[in-house]
């Protein structure tokens, strides 16, 4: 007993010996380092690269997978980049209305939305109901275009269905009270059954680099 207490008592010693030096190095490595540098330009603030806000607003599900005895509770989440957000969950609704908007800062115009649809489980992992994805460009391009005083409901781009999208339909942009928005029926995919209905909205945000 008192031989193995010797022991890890001069090891402690051994190893604080070692970190204090250590300590000491980093120290006046640290400070000849700040010597030499030159100053650091500012990191650049977010609303510097900021385009502005994409509202996704998760409509509804169609005919959604059955995870539970007879249905399922589905909530949904979004990914873009690093933003993750989530809708509420609907209880036993395969064909749920969320009619929820979740809101994204748009830095990048080539990035993509992901969406995972969950059913939720009190007791247990919540199971996958399926995904879908889409691309923030065209709608992003529509915008671009800046257009104005047009009829309400003139269709102003149109995105076909195809192998390498989730479009169940066809896609269109809209100019509806001064805006336009854009409709999507997703597919899912890695699941048996579903749609996901969903809109996009744009925000300018004063103060950001824009579109
Ligand atoms: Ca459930």
């Amino acid at each position: 007993m008192g031989e193995t207490n010797a022991r890890s008592n001069s090891h402690k010693h051994w190893r604080f010996g070692t970190n204090s030096q250590q300590n000491i190095q980093l120290r006046s490595r640290s400070s000849s380092n700040s010597r030499s540098s030159s100053p650091e330009s500012p990191p650049k603030s977010l609303m510097e690269n900021l385009m502005g806000l994409l509202r996704v607003r998760i409509k509804r599900g169609v005919n959604l997978a059955v995870r539970d005895v007879r249905s399922s509770d589905p909530y949904v989440v979004i990914k873009m980049g690093k933003q993750k957000l989530k809708t509420r969950v609907i209880k036993r609704d395969v064909n749920p209305e969320w009619n929820e908007d979740l809101t994204l800062s748009v830095v990048d115009p080539h990035a993509s939305v992901s969406l995972t649809i969950y059913d939720h489980d009190t007791f247990s992992k919540d199971d996958k109901m399926g995904d879908a994805e889409f691309e923030i460009l065209p709608f992003i391009e529509a915008l671009k275009m800046n257009v104005t005083g047009l009829p309400n409901g003139t269709v102003v781009k149109r995105i076909q269905q195809s192998r390498d999208n989730y479009l169940a339909d066809e896609s269109r942009i809209t100019y509806i009270n001064g805006k336009l928005v854009q409709d999507m029926i997703l597919r899912l995919r890695n699941v048996e059954c579903g749609e996901l209905e969903i809109q996009l909205n744009w925000i300018d945000l004063p103060g950001s680099k824009g579109l």
